[in-house]
C-alpha cells in the first residue's frame, strides 16, 4: 500500500530513493537520493549504511552532475565520418534496432563467434551489467569475453589459495594493531576504508604502506616501503624467511590449516633480506624491520589492492601474500588476517543463472581476452596463436557497454587500428562520445544509475546494495537491459526471459539474504557470515585448508617483471625507467575524465618523475615532455617531486584521448603480455625513456 502510495504521489513532493554507487571500486557505496519534481535535490552517503558512514568521494557527490551533463547522448547516433573521427547523425530507435539486428543476424547466420560482447564494470550491477546481454548473446552464440582487465591475475591466485575471493570484513580493521595497506592507494581509490585505517590508528596501530609511489596515503603511515613495481613477490618470500628464522611462525595453525607448507618453507629459507632488497630496491634492513613488526604484532591485518598484481607474477605474488596471514595465524582474530576481495561471500546469494547459459543449447563458443583486444581485433580467421590454438573467425561486429577499451585496454596503437576497421561493425551503448563512441557505427543512449533499477554486490564489503530509479531517463535513454531487451525481440529471439523486465530482473538477480522488499526498505543487507571467518580454518577449499602447493601451478615463487632494469637489462639501455600506471585521484578508470570540475581538479595528463631522474634529463617542473618506448610515445606534463622514487616514473590515471596532449594517454606505452594467472594486463610492468617535448 505505502509503495502505490509513492510511486502516485505528485512529482513536486520531495521524496527519498536507495540507490547504490555503480562505480568498479571497492567501496560500493549506500546513496540517498532526494528528488523533486525529476530533479535530484540532494544525494548523500548513506548515513545508516555502516562503510558509506553517510560520505561519498568527490566524484560521486558530482552523480547528477554527470546525469544531467549538456553533453551526454541522448539520441541514438548513427555514424557519418570516418571512424574514429566521432561524426554522427541523430536517427530514431526504430532505425538503430533494425539496422543492427539486421547486421548481427547476418553475420550470426555465418558466423556466430564473430560477433564480441565487449563490456567491463562501467556499472558494477547485475542487472546492467551481465543480465539480460549475457541471455542476449548466449541465444546468438556470441564468442565470449575474458573479463581480465583488472583483477583476475589476484582473483584466481585467491581462489587457488583460500578456494575463493573472501577476507577479512572491511569494519574489523578498526580493531586491528597493525594494518599493511599494500598496492593500494586508500585515500584515492578505496576511500571508505581509511577512516576505518584511521580509527586504529588512533587506536595506537601502526600503519605500513608498500607501494612503489609516495602516495597520499603512504605518507600518512607510520613507515612507507617504497619497492621497485613488481617485486612484491621477493618481499614476501624475504618476510616469510624472517617469520622462520625467528620463529614468528603459529605451528598449531600451520598444521591443521595449512597445505604444502613444507615445500614452501625450503623455498622462503633461499630468500634473505639481503637477496631480496636487490630485486625490491629496498635495504635488507627495512626488510627486517616490516618483517619483524609484522611477525610480532597481533592481531595484524593486511588490505592488499589490485595494484601490486598488474605484472607479470602478479598472481605468484598475491599468492604470497595471501598466504603470510595463515603462518602467522592472524586469521585467529577477527581483526586479523587479510581484504583483496570480499567478491566470493556473495556467491551463494547470487542467481549465477541470470544469463541463462541453457540459451547457448550445448554450444561453447570460443572466448576473446578483453585484454588482448588490440592484437585480436587485427586477427585473421583460423589463424594460429601463439599458445597453438586456433583463432577462429575474424571479429566482425562488436557489441560494447559499460566500457571505454580504446582509451583503457594496452597497447593502444593496436586497439585504435582495430577500432579504426572500416570493416567491422560497432555498436556502443554509452552516456558520453568516449573516445570508444567516436569509432562506433552506432551510439546508444543508455540511462545511468539514478534512472534505472539495480542490485550490486561488493569486492571491498560484505553488503548488498539496491538501486533504485530516482529519475525518468533523460532524452530518448534505454537502460542497457532495455536495450539487449529490444535486440531481443528485433532479432526474434522467443524465449520468455527476454521479456523480463528490469525490476523483474532485479528480483532475480539475488537470493537473499534478506527479502527483496525488506532490501528496497533499508537499501542494503549485510550477509550473514561468521566474524571472525578462517579461526578455526573453514577455507572455501575442498577440504577447508589453504593451499600452499596447488595441483597443475606447484608453490608460488618470485617470478621478476617482462620489463625490468634487472631483468631486462638490454631493453633498460634504452628505457632505462619503470612506468606504472594508478588511479588519478578524481577520475574513475576512465570515467570523470569528461566532467569539467574534476579535471579541473586534476589539471592534464602528468608524469611524475623524481628530481634526479628529472635534472639528468633536462626536465624541470612543469615542461611538457614525451614518454616513450617501442609500443608509442604519449605527450604529458612532467611533475617533479618526491612521490616519484628513482628509476620509476607515473603516468597518472586514464585520460580519454581525445583530452590528451595530443590524442593520446598512457596506454600508448602498455603492452598485451599477460600475467602468471587470470590472463589479466601487466599494466605496471613497463619500460619508457623520457624527454623534454620540442617545443614548436
Ligand atoms: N579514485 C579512483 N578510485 C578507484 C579507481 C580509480 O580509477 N580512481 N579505480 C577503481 C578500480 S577499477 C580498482 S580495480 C580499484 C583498485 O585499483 P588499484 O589499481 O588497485 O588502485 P589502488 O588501490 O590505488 O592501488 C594502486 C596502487 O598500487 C601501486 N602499485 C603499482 N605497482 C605496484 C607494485 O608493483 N607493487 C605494489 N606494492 N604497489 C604497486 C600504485 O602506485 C598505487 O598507489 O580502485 C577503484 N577505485
Ligand atoms: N594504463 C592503465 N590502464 C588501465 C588501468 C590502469 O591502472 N592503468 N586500470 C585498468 C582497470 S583496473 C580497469 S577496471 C579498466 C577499466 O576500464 P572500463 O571498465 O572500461 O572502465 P571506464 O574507463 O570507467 O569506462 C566505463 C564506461 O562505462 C560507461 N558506463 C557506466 N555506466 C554505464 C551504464 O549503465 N550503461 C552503459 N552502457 N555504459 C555505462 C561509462 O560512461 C564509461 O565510459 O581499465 C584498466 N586500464
Ligand atoms: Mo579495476
Amino acid at each position: 500500500m505505502t509503495a502505490i502510495l509513492a510511486e502516485t504521489a505528485p512529482l513536486d513532493v520531495p521524496r527519498t530513493v536507495q540507490a547504490a554507487c555503480p562505480h568498479d571500486c571497492p567501496d560500493t557505496c549506500a546513496m540517498r537520493v532526494t528528488v523533486q519534481g525529476d530533479k535530484v535535490i540532494r544525494l548523500q552517503g548513506d548515513p545508516d549504511h555502516p562503510t558509506t558512514n553517510g560520505a561519498l568521494c568527490t566524484k560521486v557527490s558530482r552523480y547528477a552532475e554527470r546525469t544531467e551533463h549538456a553533453e551526454r547522448v541522448l539520441n541514438p547516433l548513427k555514424r557519418v565520418g570516418p571512424k574514429g573521427e566521432g561524426r554522427f547523425v541523430e536517427v530514431s530507435w526504430d532505425e538503430a534496432l533494425d539496422d543492427i539486428a539486421a547486421r548481427l543476424a547476418g553475420i550470426a547466420a555465418r558466423a556466430p563467434e564473430a560477433i564480441l560482447p565487449y563490456s567491463y564494470a562501467g556499472t558494477m550491477g547485475m542487472v546492467q551489467g551481465e543480465g539480460m546481454a549475457a541471455r542476449f548473446f548466449n541465444q546468438l552464440g556470441a564468442s565470449r569475453l575474458d573479463r581480465t582487465i583488472c583483477s583476475s591475475a589476484g582473483g584466481d591466485a585467491l581462489a587457488a589459495t583460500y578456494g575463493a575471493k573472501v577476507g577479512m570484513h572491511v569494519e574489523h580493521f578498526a580493531e586491528s594493531r597493525l594494518i599493511v595497506i599494500w598496492g593500494s592507494n586508500s585515500i584515492a581509490s578505496n576511500l571508505h576504508f581509511w577512516p576505518i585505517a584511521l580509527a586504529a590508528r588512533r587506536a595506537g596501530a601502526t600503519l605500513v604502506c608498500i607501494d612503489p609511489r609516495r602516495t597520499e596515503t603512504a605518507e600518512k603511515c607510520h613507515h612507507h616501503l617504497a619497492l621497485t613495481p613488481g617485486s612484491d613477490g621477493a618481499l614476501a618470500l624475504a618476510v616469510m624467511h624472517e617469520l622462520i628464522v625467528n620463529d614468528w611462525l603459529d605451528h598449531d595453525y600451520i598444521e591443521r590449516q595449512v597445505d604444502g607448507w613444507a615445500g614452501l618453507r625450503e623455498r622462503a629459507l633461499a630468500w634473505t633480506p639481503e637477496r631480496a632488497s636487490v630485486e625490491c630496491g629496498l635495504t635488507a634492513a627495512q626488510i627486517r624491520e616490516f618483517a619483524q613488526l609484522y611477525g610480532l604484532t597481533s592481531p595484524a591485518a593486511i588490505r592488499l589492492n589490485y595494484g601490486m598484481q598488474r605484472v607479470r607474477g602478479g598472481g605468484n605474488a598475491t599468492r604470497l601474500i595471501a598466504l603470510l596471514p595463515c603462518l602467522t595465524g592472524a586469521w585467529r582474530h577477527r581483526a586479523g588476517g587479510m581484504l583483496l576481495s570480499s567478491g566470493g561471500w556473495f556467491l551463494p546469494f547470487r542467481n549465477l543463472q541470470l544469463g541463462h547459459p541453457e540459451l547457448l543449447a550445448g554450444r561453447t563458443p570460443r572466448t576473446v581476452n578483453m585484454s588482448t583486444i588490440g592484437d585480436d581485433l587485427l586477427r585473421e580467421t583460423g589463424e594460429a596463436l601463439p599458445d597453438g590454438r586456433v583463432f577462429g573467425p575474424r571479429i566482425e561486429a562488436l557489441v560494447v557497454y559499460n566500457s571505454n577499451p580504446v582509451a583503457v585496454a594496452p597497447q593502444s596503437r593496436q586497439v585504435t587500428s582495430g577500432f579504426r576497421r572500416e570493416d567491422l561493425f560497432t555498436v556502443v551503448l554509452e552516456h558520453f562520445l568516449t573516445d570508444t563512441a567516436d569509432h562506433a557505427d552506432y551510439v546508444l543512449p543508455a540511462t545511468t544509475q539514478l534512472e534505472h533499477w539495480d542490485v550490486h554486490a561488493s569486492y571491498g564489503h560484505t553488503y548488498l546494495v539496491i538501486n533504485e530509479p530516482a529519475l525518468t531517463p533523460r532524452g530518448q535513454s534505454r537502460s542497457n537491459a532495455a536495450i539487449f531487451r529490444a535486440l531481443a525481440q528485433r532479432m526474434g529471439f522467443t524465449d520468455a526471459c527476454f521479456e523480463d523486465d528490469d525490476e523483474a530482473l532485479a528480483r532475480q538477480a539475488i537470493n537473499g539474504p534478506v527479502p527483496f522488499e525488506q532490501l528496497r526498505e533499508i537499501g542494503w543487507a549485510k550477509l550473514p557470515l561468521p566474524d571472525a571467518p578462517f579461526a578455526d580454518g573453514g577455507f572455501p577449499t575442498a577440504d577447508g585448508r589453504v593451499k600452499c602447493d596447488v595441483p597443475g601451478i606447484g608453490l608460488p615463487d618470485y617470478l621478476p617483471p617482462y620489463e625490468s632494469v634487472r631483468s631486462s637489462p638490454e631493453l633498460a639501455r634504452r628505457f632505462p625507467l619503470a612506468m606504472i600506471s594508478p588511479p588519478a585521484r578524481n577520475f574513475l578508470n576512465s570515467t570523470f575524465v569528461n566532467v569539467k570540475s574534476l579535471r579541473a581538479i586534476e589539471q592534464e595528463p602528468v608524469l611524475e618523475i623524481e628530481a634526479a631522474d628529472a635534472a639528468t634529463r633536462g626536465i624541470a617542473d612543469g615542461d611538457e615532455v614525451r614518454v616513450f618506448n617501442d609500443r608509442g610515445e604519449y605527450r604529458c606534463v612532467a611533475r617533479v617531486n618526491e612521490r616519484a622514487r628513482p628509476g620509476v616514473v607515473h603516468g597518472l590515471g586514464v585520460w580519454w584521448r581525445k583530452f590528451g596532449l595530443d590524442g593520446t594517454n598512457v596506454n600508448e606505452l602498455t603492452h598485451q603480455r599477460l600475467t602468471d594467472m587470470g590472463r589479466a594486463p601487466s599494466f605496471y610492468d613497463c619500460l619508457v625513456e623520457v624527454e623534454r617535448a620540442e617545443t614548436a
